[in-house]
């Protein structure tokens, strides 16, 4: 089944023209309404009138976090507050998160491309959707929410934790779609078997699973422990949160970009130069239809490459392979973003630690585990053992406070963290995904 036949299954040239003058206008409309993006164009030497063709979306500069950053928390929005009807947040690098915005119109195209998703993974009105992605600032809960209400399923708004309340209410409900992170459904299904319950007495037929990345060993695990058809699903905050892409059940390979909304482009990860069609490097997104929180050229730091081989399913839209890694040092822990500079943040406002950390991150059954260790002082380690462990409670704390996730606190002695001889290893990743 497709959601909106009209649009999903366009020919490339009318759906390159759609393309064409979709940019055009958007592109017009954030030089004329944001002050920060005209005098980048300017200083660029490119105007909104220069775009002729698709092409020439290259000639215009990119966006980063870096500038969503500097312009917090609103001042990227191209429309006035009044007509702003949601905000969602993400993870910055800095410890000040990315906020976006959105008008009515585009609540309503983004449970639209929600609707889409679910249903190139096989769910109908006929569904009961247990959406166990977190509700709040983060895009996954409500993004999904809307998108299962404007199909016309039934949605249970589950959002994440008690994860014994959920497998009861999922058996009890027969939920036949779960949504939430990979590692989630992982862990829900060891949930299961500690609780002695067979996933068998489930009615599970398809889960939708994203915000972190995961491997095919990963979905052939998911699949056999829960007996359900495990489907990939993209997006981020920055762009419009889940719905930017995702696999049809027909193929399960490579996620169909919804192109009528983001253009996207593949650049070379150190010089930025756009890559042929099919090369691997980073995606970058520009939106085509957003009013409040629009980008052009937003740099995901993802790595993928776009498949422009027809597709079984009758989609025309191009695939992008299943995201390979990130040109940054961000990590996903269980479905959370988290820069290693906001550890650092941290442990820099507390006095008796010294600027010395690793993060060691481990993946214990399906649960993510994250240890910081960190260098006190010397005064400090020769001291009551109380005092130690204050510390670390209070370091534990100020991370859960900031970025939502829980920690494992080390303190370590003076000068045992080995120093860098260059790039400092802050990060020791051992999960093997
Ligand atoms: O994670 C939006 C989302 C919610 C997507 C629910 C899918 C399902 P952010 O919190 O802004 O938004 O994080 C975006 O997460 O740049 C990727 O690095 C990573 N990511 C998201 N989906 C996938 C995926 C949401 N399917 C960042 N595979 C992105 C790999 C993913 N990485």
């Amino acid at each position: 089944m497709i959601y909106n036949e009209e649009y999903e299954t366009l020919p490339r040239e009318a759906l390159e023209a759609v393309q064409l003058k979709r940019l055009q206008a958007q592109v017009e409309r954030i030089y004329a309404t944001v002050p920060y993006y005209r005098a980048k164009m300017d200083a660029a030497g490119v105007a909104p009138g220069d775009i002729k063709t698709l092409a020439d979306i290259n000639k215009f500069p990119f966006t980063t976090k870096e500038d969503l950053r500097k312009n917090y928390p609103f001042g990227l929005f191209t429309v006035p507050l009044e007509r702003v009807v949601r905000i969602h947040a993400s993870s910055g690098t800095t410890g000040q998160p990315t906020v976006v915005g959105y008008t009515k119109r585009d609540i309503k195209i983004w449970a639209e491309l929600m609707a889409r998703c679910l249903t190139a993974a096989g769910a109908t009105p006929k569904d009961i959707i247990h959406n166990a992605y977190g509700y709040g600032l983060f895009t996954g809960g409500l993004g999904a929410h809307y998108g299962a209400e404007t199909l016309g399923a039934t949605v249970v708004p589950v959002s994440g934790g008690n994860t014994k309340r959920q497998i009861m209410i999922m058996r009890d409900f027969q939920s036949t779609v779960l949504l939430c992170t990979p590692s989630y459904a992982l862990n829900l299904a060891e949930s299961m078997v500690d609780a002695g319950i067979d996933p068998a007495e489930m009615a599970l037929r398809v889960g939708v699973f994203g915000a972190e990345p995961w491997s095919e060993n990963m979905r052939q695990e998911i699949e056999k422990a829960l007996g359900l058809k495990a489907i990939d699903i993209y997006g981020l905050s920055e762009i419009i949160g889940p719905g930017v892409s995702v696999e049809c059940i027909e193929e399960q390979h490579g996620l169909h970009i919804m192109e009528d909304h983001f253009l996207p482009e593949i650049v070379h990860p150190e010089t930025f130069e756009p890559l042929p069609l099919g090369e691997k490097g980073e995606l970058v997104f520009t939106t085509l239809t957003k009013e409040a929180f629009p980008v052009i050229r937003y740099r995901t730091k993802d790595f993928s490459r776009l498949i422009t081989s027809p597709c079984t399913c009758g989609r025309s839209f191009y695939r992008m392979e299943k995201i390979t890694g990130r040109s940054d040092d961000m990590l996903i822990i269980r479905g959370v973003n988290v820069f290693p500079s906001q550890i650092e943040h941290v442990l820099i406002s507390i006095k008796e630690v010294e600027p010395h950390y690793q993060i060691i991150v481990e993946r214990q059954g399906s649960l993510d585990t994250m240890e910081v260790q960190v260098e006190v002082s010397d005064t400090l380690f020769s001291d009551a053992v109380k005092r130690l462990e204050a510390l670390a409670k209070t370091i534990q704390h100020e991370i859960k406070d900031l970025l939502g996730v829980s920690c494992k606190v080390k303190l370590v002695e003076p000068k045992t963290i080995q120093r860098s001889e260059g790039k400092a290893q802050r990060v020791i990743d051992k999960r093997k995904i």
